[in-house]
């Protein structure tokens, strides 16, 4: 009995605002298929962030909708439980996913929380946030008592889990019922396989450098998804790695050899496929930024699809060293939730905090599905 346990899509996800980065993402979910097709397994799991996006752009829609069609000839049936990109604070909205129900996706949901594939058991539930976790909680429990007569038990959720992600989780490892032979995670974008209660528990990761902070992460474990066989006692994960459709090129570059560097990544451009991403950091020495991107510029405006320079002259190392300072003295989202504890609606400050990460370090047109998706939910209920 196997299966392939995949995660973290994004499709729909404009990166840089750059079209073609849109095209990498549906390219991958594409390879992925065609992956599939080839393992011919059991059945799929998709743990949630299937889109970017709740309200996702026609061609994602699409397709989505090409690759559930392929399955569905196929016969292999697919399971998909929404992520928080798939349904943003809204109550009871229904994820994009549900479109897909005539094409064979089965989706966990509150209403149907699990399903019966052979003699095994797929149950879980979407994306709560950590003030829904009381909620989540409860399905839990009624999802590990409808499962106890299955030989073989599969949890699906999407959520952060505090072992993982002390700062951000919306869910405690203790939380999580111990008795499903293998829980199929989404939302955390890194390759994770943990020992758990009777079994094993997974995140497959994000298919696409969704953030730059991800190509550590890529660069040692890979992305791509999991073929997991659960017909002995323990799960047996096999680690499957897609080869991305782009390279992203980040360097620290010294400014006395800037020259050399650039000739050395030109020479590399030449060997790929498609036009890079390049993430180039220059430091040590007095330089104007000014300079030095006219530099990078010229040698890489016609190369390269995005040129994402950053500056460190010697100058700045003179300033404090913010990582130096104790975490909490710099905790924003501590600080936004302080200022507005007079509002006592954790709603609120949950969208203000969503706001202040995805303004500043993730993407504004997120920010703003963010704050429509809030208030069209207001009206709604
Ligand atoms: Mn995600």
């Amino acid at each position: 009995m196997q299966f392939i346990h995949m995660a973290d899509t994004h499709l729909g996800y404009r990166q840089y605002g750059l079209s073609e980065r849109e095209d990498d993402f549906l390219e991958v979910f594409d390879d992925i298929i065609e992956e599939t097709v080839k393992e011919r397994p059991d059945f799929v799991i998709h743990s949630g962030d299937l889109f970017e996006y709740s309200r996702p752009p026609t061609k994602a829609l699409l397709n989505a909708q090409k690759g559930i069609l392929r399955l569905k000839n196929e016969k292999i049936p697919i399971y998909a439980t929404a992520g928080n990109h798939d349904i943003v604070m809204r109550k009871n909205a229904l994820p994009p996913q549900i479109l897909y129900k005539d094409f064979g996706l089965k989706l966990i949901s509150p209403k149907n929380p699990y399903y019966h594939e052979g003699d095994v058991f797929i149950g879980g539930a979407p994306y709560a946030s950590k003030y829904n976790s009381k909620d989540l909680i409860d399905r839990l429990e009624k999802i590990e008592k409808a499962s106890q007569n299955h030989k073989k038990r599969i949890l699906v959720l999407h959520q952060g889990i505090d072992l993982y992600l002390p700062y951000e989780y919306e869910i405690k490892i203790g939380d999580i019922p111990k008795t499903f032979n293998y829980c199929a995670f989404g939302h955390i974008h890194e390759r994770i396989v943990d020992d758990f209660g009777e079994g094993k528990l997974a995140y497959p990761g994000s298919t696409e450098v969704w953030r730059s902070n991800e190509l550590e992460g890529y660069r040692k474990n890979g992305k791509g998804f999991y073929l997991v066989d659960v017909g002995g006692d323990q799960p047996e994960i096999e680690k499957i790695n897609l080869k991305l459709p782009r390279e992203f090129i980040k360097e620290n570059i010294k400014y006395s050899e800037l020259q050399e560097e650039i000739s050395k990544i030109n020479n590399h451009i030449k060997t790929l496929d498609k036009k890079p991403i390049l993430n180039l950091t220059v430091h040590g020495g007095n330089f104007s930024r000014s300079e030095v991107y006219e530099k990078l510029n010229k040698a890489f405006k016609d190369n390269c699809l995005s040129l994402r320079p950053k500056y460190l002259p010697d100058i700045l190392e003179n300033t404090p060293n913010l990582s130096d300072m104790p975490r909490d003295a710099l905790d924003i989202k501590k600080m936004i939730r302080g200022s507005l504890e007079d509002f006592k609606n954790e709603e609120v400050s949950e969208l203000a905090t969503d706001l202040y990460k995805e303004m500043s370090e993730g993407d504004p047109a997120r920010a703003t599905d963010l704050a429509k998706n809030f208030y069209e939910g207001l009206y709604d209920n």
